[in-house]
C-alpha cells in the first residue's frame, strides 16, 4: 500500500514512520511512504504558502497553488482513484471502521494543514475525502496524518508481526478488549485470574468476551448501543448486568 503526504513539515515524519513495525514494514516494502513538501511548489523567492485570509479575520490560510500544483506533479494519476483525504477538524470522525475500509485502498494521498485553514478551493479541486482524528485543534495536521497512517497500516497483512492481534482489536468486534495479563503470577499482592492459568480455553474465552462485554458497558455504553449482540452475548450481558446489580447493592 502507498501513501502520500503532502505536508509543510516532512521531517515531522522521520520518527513515528521510520520506526518499529512501519519502518519495518517499508523495509519489507509492504509500505510506500512518498513525502512531498508543500513548499517546494510555492513560487516566488521566499516560496510563501500561506496568506491573510479575504474578509479579514485572525490568523492566516492555506494557498491553493502550492498544495494543488504539489499534488498534480506528485499523486495526481488518472489511472489511480485512489482516496485524497484532508486532514481537518471539520472531516468525519475517524473510527476502526473508516480505518477497515481505507485499509482496502490501493494507497492513500493524505494532506496536511497549517494555519487557520485551508483556502476552500483545495477542498473543491482535489479532496475526495476529509477526516478528523478528533474535536480538538492541534497545530498542524501532520500528527492526524500519522495517527491515520499508523491505523491504516497496521491493517496491512504482514505489518504487525501476528495477523491474530488485528483480530483481536479493540473496536474489532466492536466492543473495548478484554484485560491482558503476563509473567508474574503475583505482583505486589495482585494474582492472575485464575481462569487464565487454567489451561482451559473455552472457559478463558467466555471469561474474555465477558470481560470485554463489562469493560464496554461500563466505559463505553454508546458502543453498546450501536453493536449487533450475539444470542450468547445478551446472555452474557444479563448475568453481567445482574452481577453489577447485587456487587452495587
Ligand atoms: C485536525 C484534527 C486539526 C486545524 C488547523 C491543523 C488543525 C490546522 N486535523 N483532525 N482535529 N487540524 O486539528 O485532523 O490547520
Amino acid at each position: 500500500m502507498y501513501f502520500n503526504i503532502l505536508t509543510l513539515f516532512p521531517e515531522m515524519f522521520n520518527g513515528p514512520l521510520n520506526e518499529s513495525m512501519i519502518g519495518r514494514a517499508q523495509e519489507n516494502d509492504l509500505l510506500d511512504i512518498n513525502i512531498i513538501n508543500i513548499r517546494d511548489y510555492a513560487s516566488g523567492k521566499h516560496q510563501v504558502t500561506d496568506d491573510a485570509p479575504y474578509g479579514g479575520g485572525a490568523g492566516m490560510v492555506m494557498k491553493v497553488e502550492p498544495v494543488y500544483k504539489a499534488w498534480e506533479d506528485k499523486c495526481r494519476n488518472e489511472k489511480d482513484s485512489s482516496p485524497v483525504i484532508l486532514m481537518s477538524p471539520q472531516g468525519r470522525k475517524l473510527n476502526q471502521e473508516i480505518v477497515k475500509d481505507l485499509s482496502a485502498q490501493e494507497g492513500l494521498t493524505v494532506i496536511c494543514g497549517h494555519y487557520e485553514g485551508f483556502d476552500d478551493r483545495i477542498r473543491s479541486s482535489i479532496v475526495t475525502d476529509e477526516i478528523s482524528i478528533g474535536d480538538y485543534v492541534l497545530t498542524g495536521g501532520e500528527l492526524a496524518a500519522m495517527v491515520l497512517i499508523d491505523a491504516v497500516a497496521r491493517m496491512i497483512p504482514g505489518v504487525l508481526g501476528d495477523e491474530n492481534s488485528v483480530i483481536n482489536d479493540s473496536f474489532y468486534n466492536g466492543l473495548l478488549d478484554y484485560p491482558h495479563y503476563t509473567r508474574p503470577r503475583s505482583f505486589k499482592g495482585m494474582e492472575v485470574p485464575e481462569v487464565l492459568l487454567s489451561g482451559n480455553h473455552a472457559e478463558i474465552d467466555k471469561w474474555r468476551q465477558q470481560e470485554s462485554l463489562k469493560r464496554t458497558l461500563l466505559r463505553r455504553p454508546d458502543l453498546m448501543e450501536v453493536k449487533t449482540l450475539t444470542a450468547e452475548e445478551i446472555e452474557l450481558l444479563e448475568d453481567i448486568k445482574k452481577d453489577l446489580k447485587v456487587k452495587k447493592r
